[in-house]
Order: C-alpha cells, then structure tokens, then sequence
C-alpha cells in the first residue's frame, strides 16, 4: 500500500515535540509524584515527554479491572490530568462498512501533514461480545498506524462496570497529556455508544452511505439529532446518488436537529477512496471549533459533559454496590420474581430493596 498520496507541505509542523514545549513540573507536582512508584513515575514522565509506549501501558493500567491497579490508575489520572484538555475531540460514527476507518486513515494522514498529532480510540459495544468482531477486524489503518504522529487504540472489552466507554474517556484524558491535539473517538452504530461518543467529544460526525435506507435508520434511530456533521462518504460510487442524499439529509437536518444559536448542522460528501472531500471536512470542523470557541459554548459543553459523566460514575457505582450489598442481594431474587407474578408491585419492591440498603 501506497502511504503517502498527499503532498507533505515544506512547512513548520505546528505541533512538533519539542524538548522546551513539553510541560515542566512544579514543585507541587512533584511532591503529589511522591505517591507513584518508581514504575508509574517512568509512566508519567513517558507519557509527558509524548512517548507512545509508557501511554499504551497507562492505557492498559486504566483499563485493568484489578483494584491494585485501579488505585494506581487513579493516582496517575490525578497527575495527568492538568496536561489534559488541549485537544479537539471528534467522535465519528456510522454503520459498519461505512468506511470509518479508510475515512478515519485518510483524514489521519491529512492532518499529519500538517503538523498534527492525532489519537484515534475505538468505542465498540460488541468487544466484549465477540472479541472486538465489528471495529477489531478493520481497524489496521495500515498507512496511520506506522506513523509517529499517531496512536491507534482499539476499543478495550467493557469496564468494571459494563460500561462500554466507561475507559474510553480516561484513555482520552492520557492521550491528551501526551501532546495528542486531535482525538477521534471512532463507534459502530449499535447500542449506546453513539449517545456515549457524543457525550464525550466536542464535535460528533455522523458518517452516511449514500442510500436512502441508510438516513431513514440513522433519522429513526435519533442518530442524526446527535450530529454536528453529516458525511456521506463513497460519494465517489454514484455521484447523483450522493448529492439527492445530501439534499435530503439537509431537509431532514433543518426539521429535526434544533441546533444551537451558534452552530447549525452541515452535510458534506467525501470519499475516502478517492481521497476527496477530506480539506473541506476539515475546515467544517475548525469551523465548528472556532464559532463554538467564541461563543464560549466549547467550554460549557466540556463542563456540562464533565459533571454529566460524574454522575454516570455515581449511578454506575451506586448500583454496582447496590448489587453487592449482601441483604440486597439475598433478598433480590425472591423479591424480582414475585414482581414477575405481578405478586407485589414493582414499587413496593424497589422500596423494600433500597431500604436494605440503607441499612
Ligand atoms: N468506493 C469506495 N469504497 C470505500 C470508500 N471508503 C471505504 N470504502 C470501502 O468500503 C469498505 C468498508 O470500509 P471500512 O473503512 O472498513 O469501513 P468501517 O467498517 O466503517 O470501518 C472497504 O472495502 C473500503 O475499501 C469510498 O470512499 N469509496
Ligand atoms: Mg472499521
């Protein structure tokens, strides 16, 4: 396979690691560094001087469901966590097949080119099903994956706590304390994890074969009130097709996504076989950035996903410690089965189970 078909362009690259950019540690920094070991201290500094392998295997301590780990995991997000933030975040979705990851590969180059540095993480529901069957199989990106520049992710089998993003969000905290300025947090649609991916990004691209039974699942699915961008990609197949979907899709947008003062949804066509399309996607992204970021909605936004997912973690950790609370749970079954038989009102049950629980 050919890597190269844009021209790389005879200029400063914006984001280079540069010894004197990366971030020097305070003396309070340091005295918080006293509680890492000396091997998650190696992991730290790895991760901040940009080095892709320490982050792969903070990655893996995050993701690791041993409570040892876990407490280490949370001591180093603690320090990571001011290197955070400076990125854009861009969450893509389609159906498989749709060509995310040719697409997700061209755009990776594209933006390498010009000096970026990007972290592409997978958001799969069905990893922890069939191994990873629907993004697993495609997500090589041959010509991205042997670059410096970029990290490739795949998406880990489900959390602790059965969320399927539940790690994801962390793993893009870390890419960002490791100089990534682009994340794309890529999922199928299937599930949740199309609410989850754009609940955690900035901006949520909604990839779109050029076929009219594609947008009527994505429209009645609530897919499309999601996005910020509509892309139909393999325009290249059948031109026509793709401008009628395109014009539909941007009846439907104006109908169904109430949008924000400062943001409406667009639609675009690209192809990543063909390479096109990919500079305007682009710029409708910065575009994106810029309006939010001067109506000061792209702070907000990231504030209010913020709290929403502490709270996730609240409703996730409650229930979890709800489940394992013993006289829950050796009255839970007695208690779901007779709701079953319509023996008792489901009501009356749930208050009977959480009064236990506050015991
Ligand atoms: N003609 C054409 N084929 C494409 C385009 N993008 C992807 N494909 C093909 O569509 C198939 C699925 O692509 P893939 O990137 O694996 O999709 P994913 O499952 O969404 O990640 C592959 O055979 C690609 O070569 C495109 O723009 N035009
Ligand atoms: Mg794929």
């Amino acid at each position: 396979m050919y890597c190269g078909k844009f021209k790389p362009r005879i200029r400063t690259p914006r984001h280079r690691t540069d010894p004197d950019s990366l971030p020097i540690m305070s003396d309070q920094a340091h005295q918080a560094q006293q509680g890492l070991s000396a091997e998650d201290d190696g992991l730290l500094n790895g991760v901040l001087s940009h080095q892709r392998r320490p982050l792969a295997k903070a990655i893996t301590l995050i993701e690791s469901t041993r409570a040892d780990h876990q407490a280490r995991a949370e001591k180093l997000l603690t320090e990571l966590l001011p290197h955070s933030g400076k990125s854009i975040r861009v969450g893509i979705s389609g159906v498989p097949g749709v060509g995310k990851s040719s697409f997700i590969e061209v755009l990776g180059m594209f933006l390498i080119e010009r000096g970026h540095r990007l972290a592409v993480l997978a958001v799969d529901p069905s990893s922890s099903i069939s191994g990873g069957a629907i993004l697993g199989d495609k997500t090589r990106m041959e010509c991205l994956s042997q670059r410096e520049e970029a990290f490739i992710r795949p998406s880990p089998t489900s959390g602790s706590l059965g969320g399927v993003a539940e790690k994801t969000r962390e793993a893009m905290l870390l890419c960002e304390a490791a100089g990534y300025d682009i994340i794309i947090v890529e999922t199928v649609g299937v599930g949740q994890s199309e609410t989850a991916v754009a609940n955690m990004t900035d901006v949520f691209v909604l990839l779109q074969l050029p076929n009219a039974g594609d947008d009527l699942q994505a429209i009645k699915k609530g897919i499309v009130e999601l996005a910020d961008l509509v892309i139909f990609n393999k325009a290249d197949i059948d031109p026509q097709a793709a401008d009628f979907a395109a014009a539909q899709m941007n009846a439907a947008l104006h109908m169904l996504h109430p949008g924000s003062k400062h943001w409406q949804p667009r639609v675009l066509q690209v192809s990543a076989a063909k390479k096109q399309g990919i500079e305007a996607f682009w710029q409708a992204i910065e575009d994106y950035r810029q309006a939010m970021t001067q109506s000061g909605e792209f702070a907000i936004k990231r504030r209010h996903q913020a709290l929403a997912w502490t709270w996730s973690l609240i409703d996730a950790g409650l229930r979890t410690r709800f489940r394992h609370h013993p006289q829950v749970r050796s009255a839970l079954p007695d208690l779901l089965g007779s709701v079953e038989r319509g023996a008792i009102a489901p009501a009356l049950a749930a208050q009977r189970l959480l009064g236990y629980f506050q015991q």
